[in-house]
């Protein structure tokens, strides 16, 4: 195949790399490919297939090109990102939007398209200038599936290589079979560290850029390292995916794949659940005895009328803060293992071992860490004492080396048949710890696009401040706010088996202000819900759903955490809170409005003629209403 960039492309590669992307027979991807490699002018380009070598190489380059350091165990590295790059950059993350369209996203940060193309253009004129660039071809769920969605990743950053070789799944092989009716269907995406210092960390932060354009399906990213930044993988293409799925009836969502398993009854049921950062997502995924298909990102897709789902990834960017023996000890196993993980923004001790904040490890007061060279009491440029870890600092890992993975949901072309889906917040005062609701469109308007999350004394400013998150997906929907809404309700009510939704809140206080339960009572809210989906339980009426009754909940208690549930605790933790479940309502309509002035005028009469109903059920019964009393 001869094509206009044949020359440069022979000049930076070799002629095993060159062979490789000519046998795709895909001008799109030459196109791609040619056109970065002239604009962005890198030193070599290496195109990196399926083969373990392959693989091998990209690690063996991402210690020798000095981002990634060897460990005390062989198979571990370590990783800094620069100390100004260590959590998504939500300043500097825009669409790109042709001016047509700019109206109808104008309350997503956007940049009209052609400035924004102008800007990035420039920032990456020979951005890549000296370094040595890998391509590496992705897919987006399974190979070969009907989930799948092909990759294309350039970049100069080894660590970023790397990574998305353990987060996804390679698919080289996959785009060598795609039909000619599918090869012009891919994501793109373009990365760049830009100028390294000495410790390999990005030099002009304040050119971090990246930019998305879902009308062609490429992201741009320039200047930046931290993984939910440059990976375009991971949050990049979820946004794309999002806007694509909503155009195509199908979803993309910010949530884990679950099995809930029942040994008594001898059954596995798939849930999936969207929490907000902090929310215990992740710890709800993992929960002992259960087991996890994916923690982060899930397509559904309508299949022969059930409603299936797939994790998109192949492996975990976890946050490693708090990870210890004692509260994950199936993460902390893994990450004491000879075995392929790469840890960033911790400390590495003098003995070579890793070291964070939470481990339950007494830590060196001495090493490398996202700082540089370490030693307790170091202050940062603004005189703020420097930890020996960053609050977010990750592992990044294989999900295959968990002991509880289902494997077969995890494999599955298929994926898995969803029958419960969840959405808990941190809420002190309102929701109760599980609540089932009527039906689908209900779950999506009074569960899903409900979620908030309070602030923690964790997060700087006041405590206790509630952030919308509706479906804890807010910083990824990439189209208005009120029209994916409406997607979610037409897409589980066009299913023929649609799941039951649940809301959980897993952080009620007491009247002391101290949590009520204790964090293994996820395994108990998680369970009623798995008995009401096979139809187990009896539950009782609320204004907003139905609700556990009490001796179900007692055994329950019993039998997964051997523990006695008081009576008392139950009805403080269900009853139901009239005023503040009103104003809850009122603060998710005031940030509709603010987020999407089209939102369909049902979603709000939804929302109003619950409020009436909740309205009556307190001049009734009164604001506080206990289990059991409301009947309707
Ligand atoms: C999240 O913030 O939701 C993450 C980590 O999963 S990041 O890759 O930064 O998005
Ligand atoms: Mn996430």
């Amino acid at each position: 195949m001869s094509n206009a960039f044949e020359t440069i492309l022979k000049s930076k590669m070799s002629e095993q790399s060159y062979r490789k992307i000519e046998a795709l027979n895909n001008p799109k991807v030459m196109e791609f490919i040619g056109s970065f490699a002239e604009h962005c002018d890198p030193a070599s380009i290496y195109v990196c297939g399926d083969s373990e070598e392959d693989k091998q190489y990209v690690r063996d380059q991402a210690l020798s090109q000095g981002e990634e350091h060897p460990m005390a165990l062989s198979k571990q590295t370590i990783h800094w990102d620069g100390y100004g790059d260590q959590a998504r950059d939500k300043v500097n993350t825009k669409f790109m939007v042709y001016k047509e369209n700019l109206e109808r996203m104008k309350s997503l940060n956007s940049v009209e398209y052609e400035e924004g193309l102008a800007e990035i253009m420039d920032i990456s004129k020979g951005i890549m200038n000296g370094k040595d660039v890998v391509v590496l071809f992705f897919s987006e769920g399974p190979t070969e599936s009907p989930f799948t969605i092909p990759c294309i990743q350039m970049t100069d950053s080894w660590y970023v290589a790397h990574s998305e070789q353990i987060l996804y799944r390679t698919a080289y092989n996959h785009f060598l079979k795609m039909p000619e009716s599918e090869k012009d269907h891919f994501y793109r995406f373009i990365h760049s560290a830009g100028e390294v210092d000495e410790r390999k960390c990005t030099v002009n932060l304040d050119k971090r850029r990246i930019y998305m354009d879902t009308q062609n399906n490429i992201v741009y990213s320039m200047n930046d390292q931290y993984a939910g930044n440059s990976i375009g993988l991971k949050k990049h293409s979820m946004r794309l995916a999002i806007n694509e799925s909503g155009k195509n009836g199908w979803l993309c969502e910010h949530m884990f794949v679950m099995a809930a398993v029942n040994e008594e009854k001898n059954r596995k049921t798939y849930f999936c659940g969207a929490y907000p950062s902090a929310c215990g997502k992740t710890s709800t995924a993992m929960i002992p005895g259960e087991q996890i298909v994916g923690d982060d990102i899930a397509y559904f897709r309508n299949i022969n009328g059930e409603f299936r789902a797939v994790n998109v990834e192949f492996g975990m960017f976890g946050i490693i803060k708090d990870v210890n023996a004692k509260d994950d000890p199936l993460i902390f196993e893994n990450l004491m293992k000879d075995q392929e993980v790469i840890f960033s923004n911790i400390l590495k001790g003098p003995d070579g071992k890793p070291y964070w904040l939470g481990m339950g490890v007494e830590p060196p007061d001495e090493g490398f860490n996202h700082s540089g060279e370490w030693k307790k009491g170091n202050k940062d440029a603004k005189g703020n004492e420097i930890d020996i870890a960053h609050g977010n600092a990750r592992y990044t890992m294989r999900l295959d080396y968990l002991a509880n993975i289902d494997k077969d949901g995890f494999e599955a072309k298929d994926g898995v048949m969803v029958q419960g889906v969840l959405y808990g917040g941190r809420d002190s005062d309102t929701t109760v710890p599980v609540e089932e609701s009527p039906d689908w469109k209900d779950g999506i308007l009074l569960k899903a696009a409900t979620l908030e999350s309070e602030t923690t004394s964790a997060t700087l400013g006041a405590e206790g401040v509630r952030k919308p998150s509706p479906m804890a997906n807010l910083d990824f929907v990439s189209y208005p706010l009120g029209e994916y809404t409406m997607n979610n309700i037409k897409f589980g009510e066009n299913v023929d088996n649609t799941p039951k939704i649940f809301s959980n809140n897993y952080f009620m206080r007491g009247k002391d202000g101290n949590f009520i339960t204790s964090k293994l009572a996820k395994r108990v809210w998680l369970h009623w819900a798995e008995g009401r989906v096979h139809g187990d339980y009896e539950a009782c009426e609320t204004p907003t759903g139905k609700i556990p009754l009490y001796q179900d909940l007692k055994d329950l208690f019993k039998k997964y955490l051997d523990e006695d549930f008081a009576e008392d605790t139950y009805t403080y933790l269900f009853t139901f809170r009239c005023s503040k479940w009103i104003e809850k309502i009122e603060r998710t309509k005031t940030f509709y409005v603010k987020m999407d002035a089209n939102t369909p005028k049902e979603i709000f009469e939804y929302w109003d003629a619950t409020i009436a109903r909740i309205q009556t059920a307190k001049e009734k019964y009164g604001d506080l209403i206990e289990p059991g009393k409301y009947q309707g």
